[in-house]
């Protein structure tokens, strides 16, 4: 497949969740896409030089237009091409409502068990448990 000026390009990384979000949309709807990946850490000069400074995953680039955020992408996408829907027999206030905590709440929450092999709570439960009870004292002796 070759691409052309309107072709759907998005600017990702394999293992970023968020690009998996416009993937499995670009799936519902049986969209073509090109993928252009990017470095998974800073620096990431072609992407900020495109973005004008947005530096996350993923970027959808649509011949001039550039859309930051799964948010504004799924937006932009079901706009372009309607059918089928990301929404089907609901309302889109719930999809985005639920959409707001994944995206922020569940995913702070995953990423900490997946990194530190814990969740926030249980993290600071464990460093009230480690906390000494009351001040050590220097003791000299001689
Ligand atoms: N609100 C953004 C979040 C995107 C996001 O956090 N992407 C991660 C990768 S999965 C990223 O680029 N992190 C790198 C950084 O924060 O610099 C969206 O929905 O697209």
């Amino acid at each position: 497949m070759t691409a052309t000026a309107q072709s759907i390009i998005l600017h990702q990384y394999d293992i970023s969740p968020f690009s998996e979000k416009v993937r499995v949309a670009f799936g519902i709807k049986g969209l073509d896409w090109f993928a252009c990946d990017e470095p998974v850490i800073m620096p990431k000069p072609e992407l900020l030089a495109l973005t004008g400074g947005y530096r996350k995953i993923p970027v959808m680039q649509i011949g001039a237009d550039i859309y930051c955020d799964t948010q504004i992408i799924l937006r932009e996408l079901e706009r372009r091409f309607p059918a089928p829907t990301l929404f089907p027999g609901s309302d889109k206030g719930l999809g985005w409502g639920v959409a707001m905590w994944t995206d922020r709440i569940f995913f702070q929450a995953a990423v900490a068990a997946r990194f530190h092999g814990k969740t926030p709570s249980i993290s600071r439960k464990r460093q009230r448990a480690r906390k000494p009870r009351a001040p050590i004292q220097a003791s000299r002796t001689g």
